[in-house]
């Protein structure tokens, strides 16, 4: 063999045991309660340490083009984040350029990624932005791509009706639509309201973006999903509206999906209020934070089961470029770092504070990724013959999270100064030490993964 972890207590969407893993060739040869016979290039010690399957981000924007810049991380920088944040496999959502078949865009980022040299694995979601080429999509899930995206929002968005016949497309091919719900038209008009009156602080982007113009949007698109059977997935659910309104889809056995990112869960509308630009302007982000009280029903869909994703919707933007909205708050651009700071924040706040279990941790950081696009059982489990993708996790050792310790190009966390409830000791991924204690110990080791369609 060639690693071996013992002792540690390995958790799974199911259950939790305590075990020894051995890896061989990049997989997960064996898993048993005594592996010592077993002869093995490298031992590792993980007493008292959970081991939980590496983490997944089912949405980064890495070097996106966006608000008149490109976001700070590209798959160099984003990748190794992300690593030290124990997320082993990013799906970035990456924009198709017009005239572009679906296919040309994925393999155009395939082969940026590459050249950044990317620290873990990934795959690509495909931005649909020109609907000239919507018969291209089955030669990209072909290829391996299970999912599209498509913003209501947004000079590249889509209409109604170019959503609508993206579903029915997906549907046909076995694909996946996902969906950035706000209503455009009536948060432009609110843009343009408060524009004309001079209101143009970071507050206003929180209050030209209300609850209903993101609960509104998710019901339309679960409208025209039931109307087709098609599966949907609403990408960083923000508010009560739109949790209740996929609470009744489900209930009515329609499959919508839904995600949500540590930002909703854990921030709220007070950071918008601030005076200091730069303190407000740095959590500008589409949609915005809420209120305490979503924040509870977000926590309560976590728990139930009704939200089957935590991803980060990683965007990030130096504090030098959210400048570019001083006086404006429309010229800042939107988005958030979180990748290197997911995986301890939702142990900490979720399970370390009794409100999810460690089993529903795996599940909405790995499994149910990795099942609902496509990369399941090679990636998001802890199981024989899936990539050796593990993150040793140290419940007892506490951390203080400062951006001076991160490897995100963005110069900033939301979280400075936030303690975790432990903290990740190793990250391996495919057999190899990709990091410890926050130091990356592997080069451009990622490479492009081929998915299937899949579903829960
Ligand atoms: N929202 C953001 O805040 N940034 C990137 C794209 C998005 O939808
Ligand atoms: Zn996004």
């Amino acid at each position: 063999m060639d690693l071996i972890i013992k002792n540690g207590t390995i958790v799974t969407e199911k259950e939790m045991f305590k075990a020894d893993i051995a890896v061989k060739d990049q997989k997960i040869a064996a898993i048993g309660a005594d592996l010592s016979d077993v002869k093995a290039d490298k031992v590792v010690d993980a007493t008292g340490k959970l081991v939980l399957p590496g983490a997944i981000d089912a949405h980064t924007h890495l070097a996106f083009p966006f608000g008149g810049t490109v976001s700070s991380d590209d798959f160099f920088a984003g990748t190794r984040a992300a690593a030290c944040g124990g997320t082993t496999m990013v799906f970035d959502y990456s924009g198709q350029k017009k005239g572009e078949s679906f296919l040309e865009t994925v393999k155009r980022r395939e082969a940026e990624a590459l050249e950044d040299g990317p620290a873990v694995d990934f795959a690509i979601h495909v931005g649909i932005t020109d609907l000239s080429m919507l018969d291209t999509m089955q030669e990209a899930v072909d290829y391996g791509v299970s999912s599209f995206k498509v913003y209501m929002v947004y000079d590249f968005g889509v209409k109604d009706g170019d959503f609508y016949q993206v579903l029915q497309k997906s549907k046909e091919c076995g694909s996946l639509v996902c969906v950035h719900a706000e209503n455009n038209e009536v948060l432009t008009t609110l843009i343009k309201q408060f524009a004309d009156e001079g209101k143009l602080s970071p507050w206003y982007h929180y209050a030209s973006r209300p609850e209903f113009v993101a609960g509104e949007a998710s019901r339309r698109a679960i409208t025209w999903a039931k109307s087709l059977d098609a599966p949907l997935y609403i990408v960083h659910m923000s508010d009560k509206e739109g949790v209740e309104a996929v609470t009744k889809a489900k209930d009515e056995g329609l499959e919508i999906y839904m995600e949500t990112c540590p930002h909703y869960l854990l921030l709220d509308d007070s950071v918008y209020y601030q005076e200091d630009y730069s303190a407000a302007a740095r959590f500008i982000c589409a949609p915005p934070m809420r209120k305490k009280e979503d924040q509870e029903v977000l926590w309560k869909a976590l728990a139930n089961g009704t939200i089957q994703t935590v991803s980060t919707d990683h965007c990030s933007f130096t504090l030098q470029q959210k400048d570019a909205g001083r006086g404006d708050f429309t010229k800042i651009p939107g988005g958030l770092p979180g990748v290197e700071t997911r995986g301890e924040l939702l142990y900490t706040a979720g399970v370390a504070a009794g409100r999810i279990t460690k089993e529903q941790m795996c599940a909405l950081l790995s499994e149910n990724p990795a099942r609902l696009y496509g990369a399941y059982p090679r990636k998001g489990v802890i199981a024989p013959g899936s990539d050796a993708d593990l993150v040793v996790y140290d419940p007892a050792a506490d951390k203080t999270i400062t951006a001076g310790t991160q490897l995100s190009a963005a110069g900033y966390t939301p979280y400075e100064g936030w303690r975790t409830k432990g903290s990740i000791a190793q990250v391996y991924l495919r057999g190899t030490l990709a990091v410890d204690h926050g130091e990356m110990k592997a080069g451009p080791i990622g490479t492009y993964i081929p998915r299937h369609p899949g579903a829960l």
